[in-house]
């Protein structure tokens, strides 16, 4: 494939490449088990065929600039982030840039770039031709997708041979950041909530469920010493194992017959849906290294949810109710 063949072909394989970037992102960011790495690797092929595909971009991007349309100024700027996005990304994943701050850049990047990409798509339209279904488009589709693999596989090599951080990056991308030193952990935040301020003695829970409510105060949980060894796995770039120690979420409910899912929610008005088959492996923590949780950490007591990304382990909870309403209904991510 030379450079000269530069044109839709290149334009509509960048398109397809951006939408899958974002998808997989996404669904990075969702995933925090055992098969996050594949949804990693293939977030990471896709945003490397990127790069792969720039050398026909660009010779169609000089074109574009010599004929000086209005709008060049946002194709400009869209290119701007989306190099932003592929630097703080490939950043991240080798180690070279391994803080929040790249993450939030790539994360903050990618989210910018979608309404000046819907914008540059429709100004610059291409469109769509029988051909584009023909078996080259298909075999150059191919070369790019092998392409993107190799690209994405000789990173990957280079990071281990090399030692980069990067090559102890959890399943998930994320660096280990004090583990069984909860001290040592990061306070953060989803957006944009910060630590209230609970007075423990006037602090209850509030457990509402089909069989009436119920209200504990702190020193009733304390009453409590389940215990369970889980990682907190941040969409921010980081995790950390601890030993966490509580009351299991199912002792707090009672009878679940009809029930399907469980809200925990935080005196910040955070909070998150739970599939019921998942409280009998959830705790409502108060203690982590056997001390009491630090306020940053969700003092007087936080969610604790094995296999799932940080966002869900509200903190500073203050109300579970149980509701026959489906897990899923909620936005996928907290919007605040
Ligand atoms: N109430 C509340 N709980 C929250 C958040 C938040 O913004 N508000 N952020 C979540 C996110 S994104 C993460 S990664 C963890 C971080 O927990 P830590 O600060 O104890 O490390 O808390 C989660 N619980
Ligand atoms: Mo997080």
């Amino acid at each position: 494939m030379s450079v000269r063949r530069a044109g839709r072909g290149t334009n509509l394989g960048l398109l397809v490449l951006l939408v899958s970037a974002l998808l997989t992102g996404g669904l990075a960011f969702a995933n925090g088990g055992r098969s996050a790495w594949l949804t990693l690797a293939a977030h990471g092929a896709v945003g490397l065929g990127l790069v792969v595909l720039a050398p026909w971009k660009s010779v169609i991007s000089t074109r574009g600039l010599r004929r000086s349309r209005p709008g060049s100024a946002t194709s400009i700027a869209l290119a701007v982030l989306i190099v932003l996005t592929i630097v703080s990304g490939v950043g991240h994943a080798t180690g070279l840039w391994a803080n929040r701050l790249a993450m939030q850049l790539h994360v903050a990047a990618a989210l910018l770039s979608i309404p000046l990409a819907i914008w540059h798509v429709l100004a610059r339209r291409v469109r769509p031709r029988r051909s584009d279904l023909s078996r080259r488009t298909l075999l150059r589709a191919a070369t790019v997708a092998g392409g993107s693999l190799a690209v994405f596989g000789a990173v990957e090599g280079l990071v281990r041979v090399t030692g980069l951080p990067g090559a102890d990056r959890r399943a998930t991308g994320s660096y280990e950041r004090g583990s069984f030193e909860p001290e040592e952990m990061p306070v953060t935040q989803w957006l944009d909530d910060s630590p209230p301020s609970i007075h423990v003695g006037v602090w209850r829970l509030e457990v509402r469920t089909a069989s009436g409510d119920r209200t504990w105060s702190y020193d009733d949980l304390l009453e409590f010493d389940d215990r369970l060894r889980a990682t907190l796995d941040c969409t921010g770039g980081w995790f950390a194992h601890q030993d966490w120690s509580g009351v299991r979420l199912d002792r707090l409910l009672g009878d679940v017959e009809e029930v399907r899912s469980v809200v925990a929610v935080s005196a910040t008005g955070f909070s998150r849906r739970f599939p019921i088959s998942d409280v009998s492996e959830m705790l409502l923590a108060t203690r982590v290294g056997g001390r009491p949780l630090s306020m940053g950490h969700g003092y007087p007591a936080r969610i604790v949810a094995p296999g799932r990304r940080g966002f869900w382990w509200v903190k500073w909870v203050v109300r579970v109710d149980a509701s026959t309403t489906p897990w899923w209904w909620q936005s996928p991510f907290p919007l605040s």
